[in-house]
């Protein structure tokens, strides 16, 4: 196999003061921290959408790179697509990857032509899996670019359609579990609706739960041990997505009785739904839904999934004290689902923008392990709840004060205000700061 990006090194880690542009200088994959290597803890992965497949085309232009990396026919040029994928994650000690099935496959004429192809590069990647040691960190079914989905997928009005989704993410299951997956995501797609003039909302999301029992169900049927997720998004490409935000999919995972979906967080999805990316990790995690993380940022000033690598230090570092909190990743991960920009068109620029996004998360995560040391946090944290820890707060959660005894308690307290303490977030905000720029 000849090599596709020869005039890019393997990317070492020399450490905070290096200038070396082609060099980490806070991921060490294979430094012991808390116990375990750092590869371990942080579990990157890299997209094959964005990084194997999208070529810059926007909706006032065309591609501006090419991502056919040498190859001629269709099957060729998906086998140069894999081995490129796998290049660079070698080149960036990148340990999984996560696709859609018609990243790695051309889509043919009929459901079994597509699915032979699929099943020919499955094989091509399992023996790239096996020469690498690379791994699966989870796949998904692309139910939203064909034509047959312009009206959803489960929730498109014809029943057709569903059946056609069905039938299409039953595929992308068994190749995921052939592949040794830890993970099947299912972000909603074109599952939403622009107007109640033409919708039967009620239906819809009772067909999107049918599709999501029946296709997990058969999952397990097959033997998949790993995680299924949700990933939330709040618009496009419809107006109203159904799975808006982390707390609307455990409305909808709880009222349906889907008990075993987790959660994928994605980073600028939490900020277009008007959240900031702990606050939705936060919601995972308190609920036990916490899974996997698709890492990006968006662009505060555009109101749309701009899908770009993560390099806010604070943003990383208020995601990592979320996932410590959780007891870090089990079956997820943190894939970069992430694009250079339209302008960034060569293979540099997406070396350069993985370098920046796993340095930026190494760097949180080592903030964020630096601040549970030093404790300040944790420590207000807990002594701003206190009062749950004896007297009448511990009444209160142990079900024994009544609503009679509150007034009591109240009428022979008289007022308390003097029990309400500051919630110092300036000065929090700078013990952060303190900690950030100390390392
Ligand atoms: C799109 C989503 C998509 C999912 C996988 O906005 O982020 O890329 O992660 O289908
Ligand atoms: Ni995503
Ligand atoms: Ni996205």
């Amino acid at each position: 196999m000849s090599e596709i990006f020869a005039s890019i090194p393997k990317i070492k880690y020399e450490g905070k003061n290096s200038r070396n542009p082609f060099a980490f200088r806070f991921y060490n994959p294979d430094e012991i921290i808390d116990g375990k290597p750092m590869r371990e803890h942080l579990k990157f992965a890299m997209s094959y959408w964005h990084t194997l497949c999208a070529e810059g085309t926007d909706m006032f232009g065309r591609a501006t790179s090419d991502k056919s990396f040498g190859g001629k026919d269709p099957l060729d040029i998906y086998k140069k697509k894999a081995d490129a994928g796998f290049e660079l994650m070698d080149k960036l000690s990148i340990d999984y990857f996560c696709f859609h099935d018609r990243d790695i496959a051309p889509e043919g004429a009929t459901l079994s032509e597509t699915n032979a192809y699929l099943d020919e590069m499955a094989d091509y990647i399992a023996s790239l899996m096996k020469k690498t040691g690379k791994k699966l960190l989870w796949g998904t079914a692309n139910c939203f670019n064909h034509p047959r989905y312009m009206h959803g997928a489960g929730t498109s009005p014809y029943a057709d359609v569903f059946a056609y989704a069905a039938a299409q993410i039953k595929k992308a299951i068994e190749v995921t579990v052939k592949l040794g997956g830890s993970g099947y995501v299912y972000w909603g797609g074109r599952e939403g609706y622009e107007t109640l003039l033409n919708t039967d909302m009620g239906l819809e999301l009772d067909n999107m739960a049918r599709l999501l029992r029946m296709t997990s169900e058969y999952g397990r049927k097959i033997g998949f041990k790993g995680d299924f997720y949700i990933e939330p998004k709040p618009k496009e490409p419809t107006k109203h997505q159904y799975d808006f935000d982390a707390a609307t999919v455990i409305g909808f995972l709880t009222k349906y009785k889907l008990d075993e979906f987790k959660l994928n967080i994605e980073a600028n999805h939490a900020t277009l739904a008007g959240h900031t990316f702990a606050h939705e990790l936060a919601v995972a995690r308190i609920n036990g839904r916490f899974g996997s993380i698709d890492a990006n940022r968006g662009d505060m000033l555009l109101g749309w999934d701009t899908d770009q690598f993560p390099t806010d230090v604070y943003d990383t570092t208020l995601a990592m004290i979320e996932v410590l909190r959780a007891g870090g990743f089990t079956n997820g991960g943190l894939n970069f689902d992430a694009k250079t920009r339209r302008g960034s068109f060569t293979p540099e620029d997406i070396f350069h923008a993985y370098i920046s996004g796993m340095d930026a998360f190494a760097l949180g995560f080592r903030v964020a392990l630096a601040l549970r040391e030093d404790g300040t946090i944790d420590k207000f944290i807990a002594d701003r709840y206190s009062s749950w820890k004896s007297g009448i707060g511990v009444d209160i959660i142990s079900g024994k004060a009544t609503i009679e005894d509150l007034e009591a308690y109240v009428l022979s307290k008289g007022e308390v205000l003097d029990s309400v303490g500051s919630g110092r977030q300036e000065y929090l905000e700078n013990v952060l700061n303190s900690v950030l720029f100390n390392l």
